[in-house]
């Protein structure tokens, strides 16, 4: 398999963490070109090739071209189904795919904005203020919301999932930051500690902040 990802991209992030997980080592890794003034441009030629939408992450495994992280995800929990990463029924994995697709679809355009607006330079206008104030109120109606989806659960579904690394790769990027669950939301804050203990999650986010680190960000 030859799996080609972002060094910051949290979608690739997901990708990495269930490579992680499932004990795997893609047989080539190809980590794309990135930086904070020209984004992914000019995009890797492999990528412009494989990929209409030009994003990151994509799979190659033999004749299969594999984009969309959470397609990925799935193709692997497929191919590799031990540990499983998404629930064995239909109403525990329907419950999964939907908290996955609220962080992708609901949370990331708010991290998005976040993006934007506090880590890459300001664009030539300046900063939209009221742009990151939207984005973090919005964050704390999800916050609250997830914290209710926790309400006497150990993880999002009966067991850690695809779920549990689509949420938590968000909500580590908006609190590193700068805007972080109020600790009010106890089971949110104790998911995310229960979560960020597991060692593969853990390296992830040691290789993103080394990485930004190094680019002398905030990570
Ligand atoms: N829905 C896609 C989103 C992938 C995505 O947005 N990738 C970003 C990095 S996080 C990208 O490659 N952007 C390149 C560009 O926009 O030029 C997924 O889940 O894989």
């Amino acid at each position: 398999m030859k799996l080609y990802t972002g060094p910051v991209s949290l979608f690739s992030a997901k990708v990495r963490i269930v490579f992680d997980e499932k004990g795997l080592v893609p047989d080539e890794h190809v980590s794309v070109d990135w930086s904070l003034e020209r984004r992914y441009l000019p995009h890797h030629p492999d990528i412009v090739r494989l990929n209409p939408r030009c994003k990151v992450p994509v799979l190659v495994d033999g004749d299969a071209v594999i984009c969309e992280s959470t397609v990925i995800c799935e193709y692997l929990d497929e191919l590799y189904p031990e540990p499983p990463l998404l629930p064995r029924t239909p109403a525990a994995r329907a419950r999964c795919r939907t908290l996955e697709a609220f962080a992708d679809e609901e949370f990331f355009p708010a991290v998005w904005d976040q993006v934007e607006e506090a880590l890459y330079p300001a664009a030539e206008g300046g900063r939209d203020v009221p742009r990151l104030a939207a984005a973090r109120a919005r964050m704390a109606e999800m916050y609250a919301e997830l914290d209710g989806e926790l309400a006497g659960r150990e993880f999002f579904c009966d067991t850690y999932s695809i779920a549990d690394i689509a949420n938590f790769v968000m909500i580590t990027a908006a609190a590193t930051m700068g805007a972080p669950p109020d600790p009010v939301h106890a089971h949110l804050t104790a998911w995310l500690a229960r979560t960020a203990a597991r060692p593969a999650v853990a390296r992830e986010i040691a290789a993103m902040r080394d990485y930004m680190a190094k680019l002398g960000t905030p990570a």
